[in-house]
Order: structure tokens, then sequence, then C-alpha cells
């Protein structure tokens, strides 16, 4: 059969395209799971984002698929339920498969749209064995993870518990079935390896809880290093590891730091999500390691820097050292001079705008991020299906914008008991678009070509909406706020 692999071409504000095209891992571990007769091809959208109709008619023309598959954010399910009309339009008698977070968490939102079945959580096995059903027209009733329709309903199979990661289950990724080209990261081309499943902390605002519970499994390195080095095969000089949470088992991450420096893999550039408990913790024996290794941003999950946001977040342990003494304290810092001290960037992960969140709290993260990080990414909470966080807006009714393309975390879509959402996203845009330019010298540094012919576009990017006058403090910075927000609302129309 041929299958053809989507996944959506929106972006949000922390991505722009022009300098950050990454792509779906779950597309090319699909492909490298599915038996090996099929015809897969995998197309990240991301990298025609002006051209979505265009380019998924002629890959329809070209292809000719049997089998059609999205992977889904929430935030992009506006343009899957486009792009899916479009695809019924073109090719009637194809199937359509979605999966991914959002239909996963919220399957029953697409069992009202156009599409044959939805995977839920892992979906090397249960894609696998669809196709196998489809191909020699067997029942599906078999099938974990998988919803489909019958008769005029829908049937959900029973969940598929989650993958153990042993021996041969979850085959490498086939990154020779993608069809698009161009993936970067500031000029580099970038790839995505992943070394280990699943976290066992429960932050609220975090879908990965519900997506497959509390558990943490891991791949071995021979298989790590392998697919580190097909990635690199392929051309990718950057590599982002997108593990929920690497540093959950610090010595495995120490040990697989060591190998990647064995295998003479270091001279990539490796990006990571880390915990700030954990490098405060282990710092002077990982971090040196990480840099040897090649690491060069981790992305800091402080969220917040008060402990009552921290509380709300369930965000607390993961953000408290313990030294010799057992006395606790927040990491983030020690974690950040860490990071600093072996000459890697801070990426900082913030969430501003939690219900009790004054002007001044939001302030102080906003000061925390200006002084400390190399590079904000600052959010804000956003509801997405079934996590806790969610419940605990809903109930106290702070839930302002239920149009899901805005979920993108930049979109301030809930308010706090204090401040309206839109003066939430106010504070943290007029904030961040400075910070990021902070930035910019270090990054011509390491890129200097690239930094050159794009600083004009990134530069219109994080002031879109300003105008000389706005930025020499001749214009209300708010007018130039809401041209921002309009350009940003025809941005997220794709297609
Ligand atoms: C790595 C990562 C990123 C990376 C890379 C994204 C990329 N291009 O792949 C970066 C940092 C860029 C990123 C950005 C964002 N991310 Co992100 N990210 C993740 C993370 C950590 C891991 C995802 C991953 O690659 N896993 C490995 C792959 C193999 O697994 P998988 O994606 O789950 O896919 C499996 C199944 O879902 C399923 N599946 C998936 N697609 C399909 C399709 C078909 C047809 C089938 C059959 C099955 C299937 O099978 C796959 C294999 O088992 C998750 C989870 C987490 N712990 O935080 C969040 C997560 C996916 N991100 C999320 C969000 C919201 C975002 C952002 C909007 C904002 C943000 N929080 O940073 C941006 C938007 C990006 C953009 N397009 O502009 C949310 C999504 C929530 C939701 N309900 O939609 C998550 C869950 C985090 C959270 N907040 O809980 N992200
Ligand atoms: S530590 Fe990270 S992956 Fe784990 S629950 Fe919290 S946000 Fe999610």
């Amino acid at each position: 059969m041929k299958v053809l692999l989507l996944s959506m071409p929106d972006y949000f504000e922390h991505m722009p395209p022009v300098a950050v095209r990454m792509p779906n891992g779950a597309l090319t571990s699909l492909a490298g799971n599915v038996d090996s007769h099929h015809q897969v091809a995998v197309a990240d959208l991301i990298l025609r984002y002006r051209q979505v109709r265009e380019t998924v008619t002629a890959l329809l023309r070209e292809f000719d698929p049997d089998v059609i598959g999205l992977s889904v954010m929430t935030f992009q399910r506006r343009t899957a339920g486009r792009i899916i009309h479009l695809v019924r339009k073109l090719k009637p008698g194809a199937r359509v498969v979605v999966g991914g977070y959002d239909p996963s968490l919220a399957s029953e939102a697409y069992e009202r749209m156009d599409v044959d079945f939805i995977v839920r959580g892992e979906g090397e096995v249960t894609f696998r064995e669809l196709l196998r059903a489809l191909e020699h027209r067997q029942e599906f009733g078999k099938i974990c993870g998988l919803s489909y329709r019958s008769g005029g309903g829908w049937i959900s199979n029973p969940s598929r518990p989650p993958h153990r990661l042993e021996s041969d289950e979850i085959r490498r990724p086939n990154r020779k079935a993608r069809v698009l080209r161009g993936y970067t990261l500031l000029g580099r081309q970038v790839d995505v390896v992943e070394t280990s499943r699943g976290c066992t902390f429960d932050c609220s605002f975090c879908s990965i809880i519900e997506m497959r519970g509390r558990n943490f499994h891991t791949y071995d390195f021979e298989r790590v290093l392998a697919d580190i080095a097909d990635a690199q095969d392929q051309g990718a000089r950057t590599i982002f590891f997108v593990d929920d949470n690497i540093t959950l088992n610090v010595h495995r991450f120490e040990a697989l730091c060591q190998a990647i420096i064995e295998a003479k893999l270091n001279r990539i550039d490796y990006f990571v999500q880390a915990m700030t408990s954990s490098i405060a913790m282990h710092g002077e024996t990982l971090a040196p390691l990480m840099r040897e290794a090649g690491f060069r941003y981790v992305f800091l999950g402080i969220e917040n820097i008060l402990e009552n946001d921290l509380e709300f977040l369930r965000a607390t342990a993961k953000n408290t050292t313990h030294d010799k003494l057992r006395h606790a304290g927040n990491a983030s810092i020690k974690a950040i001079d860490c990071l600093h001290k072996n000459k890697m960037f801070v990426v900082g992960g913030l969430i501003v705008g939690n219900p009790d969140d004054t002007r001044e709290s939001i302030e102080a993260n906003l000061a925390f991020a200006r002084r400390y990080v190399d590079w904000p990414y600052i959010q804000h909470p956003t509801p997405y299906p079934r996590t806790p966080m969610t419940a605990a807006f809903r109930e106290r009714g702070l839930i302002m914008n239920e149009q899901l393309e805005e979920y993108d975390g930049t979109t301030a879509v809930v308010r706090t008991e204090q401040i309206t959402s839109d003066e939430v996203e106010y504070l943290r845009w007029n904030a961040e678009r400075w910070m990021k330019v902070q930035h910019m010298p270090a990054a011509l540094r390491h890129d200097p070509w690239f930094i050159i012919r794009n600083a004009p576009q990134m530069l219109a990017h994080t002031f879109r909406g300003c105008t000389v006058r706005s930025v020499l403090g001749l214009e209300d910075n708010r007018k130039a706020f809401e041209r921002y927000k309009a350009i940003r609302r025809d941005e997220r129309d794709y297609l």
C-alpha cells in the first residue's frame, strides 16, 4: 500500500520558520515501523507552510496514496480539518488516519470529523497492525489503541499499554521516507532523535501523563547512537533530543554523553530539554560532559520563579534543589549558572498568567528571564485537552477563548483573577521581543552567514506590528500590539 504521512504547517511565536523548521519525529518513526513492502512518504508541511494547498494537492497527485495519516497538536486541529476536507475532495477513496496528542486526548472531536481511524497513544505498532488489517481486509476489533467507524458510530478498542522500548519492539525511524527538504535550526540542518519516552512527574499543564501514564522507558545506547549516525548521514548538523524528560535518570544521561563522545558524534550541536533540579544537583559532573558531547542549547523547564505558581503548576519538586545538609531551594539559578559556566546557552521556559498572577508576579518572572536566560521561551498557561490545569481554569471560569487554533502557547487564552488575558499577553510580548534581540550577537558568532542573511527577516518576525515610531516610543506600544495580534491571526490561515 502507499501511505502518505503529513505533519501540520502551524508554527508558533518562538519557532519562526525563517529560523526553525523541525521534522516531526513521530512520522519517521511510523514509517520505520510499517511492514517493509509498503511505500511511505513523509511530508512535514512546516517546510511548505505558505503553499499548503498546492503541496498537498501535488503530493496526492504524484504519490496517489491509499492511506493518509495526519499528526496533530491541539492548536493545529482547524488546519487538520481543512487538510482532511481537501484530501477527501481530491482522493475520496483513500483512508484517513489521525494520530498524535490531539486525536489521542480529544478523540471525540475527530469522531465528528471526516476521518476513518483514530490512533490513540503511541502509534508504531497500532499503525502497523491497522495497515495489515486494511491490506488483508481483516477486522479492526483486536487492534489496541485504535478507534474506528462501525455502522453509524465509533468503536474504541482498549488502549495499548506503553511500549517498553526493549529489543526491536520499535524499529529505528525511516528518514529516507521524507519527500520534502529544508529542515533548519538557525541555518544548520536539524533532525530529531529519541532516547527515551515518558516521565514520572505530573506537571499540571503537561499532556504527557494523560497520554501514556507515569512511566519512563529507554532505548539502549547502541540504537540511539545508530539513530544519531543515521541523522548525520542524512545531513543533520544539529540534533534535538525529543525525549519527554531525558534528565529523569541523570546517571543514564551522563553515560549517554560519554557514549556520544566515545562514538565521536560530538561534532554535532545538540539541543535538549532538561529539569532544573537535575542540572542544579548533578551539574558539576553532568554539565562538563554535556558540553564535551556537543550540547549547545538547553531548554530549562523553569516554569515560574514564584512558589505559589510552581505549586499551581505542580512543578515544585522538579524545580527544587537539595544540598548535602538537605536544605532545599529553587534550582533555577544554580542550574543556569552551571550551564553558563560550561558555555551552554539556556532557553528559559517560563509560564506566566496563572490564576493568581498579578501584574507584579508576571513582571518578576519577566525580569528574571531578562537577567538570566539567553533565549526566552515564555508561554501562557494553555488549557490543552484533559490536563489537570484545564480543569482548574475551567472551574474558576478563567478560560476566555475557545478558538483552539489560538492555543499555541504564546496567545493568552486564559485570564488571571486580577488581569485580563490581553494584558497578560501584552506584558509578555512587550518584554520578550527585546530579550530575543540580546541573543543575536551570540547567534552571529556561531552561524555568521545565516544571521547576516536572515537577520532582517528574523527581526521583522520578532517585531511584527511595530513601526519606527513605536520602537522610538513615539506611538503607544499597545497599538503595535494590536497590529501584531491582527498579523498573527492572518498567519494562522494556512489554507
Ligand atoms: C519535542 C517536542 C517539541 C519540539 C519538536 C516538535 C517537532 N517538530 O516534533 C519543539 C520544541 C519544537 C516543540 C514545540 C511545540 N510544542 Co511540543 N513537544 C515536544 C515533546 C517533548 C515530544 C514530542 C515528540 O517528538 N515525541 C516523540 C514522538 C515519536 O512521539 P509523539 O509525537 O507522541 O508521536 C507518537 C504518537 O503520538 C503517535 N502519533 C503521532 N502522530 C501520529 C500520526 C499518525 C497518523 C499516527 C497513526 C500516530 C501518530 O505515534 C507516535 C509514535 O508513537 C512533547 C511531549 C512533552 N513531554 O512535552 C511536546 C508537545 C507535543 N508539544 C506541545 C506543544 C503545545 C508545543 C508548542 C505549541 C508550544 C510548546 N509547548 O512549546 C510548540 C509548537 C511547535 C510548532 N509547530 O511550532 C504539546 C502538545 C499538546 C497538545 N495537546 O497539542 C506537548 C504534548 C507538550 C505539552 N504541553 O504537554 N515541541
Ligand atoms: S517534568 Fe516535563 S515531561 Fe514531566 S510532567 Fe513535567 S513538563 Fe511533563
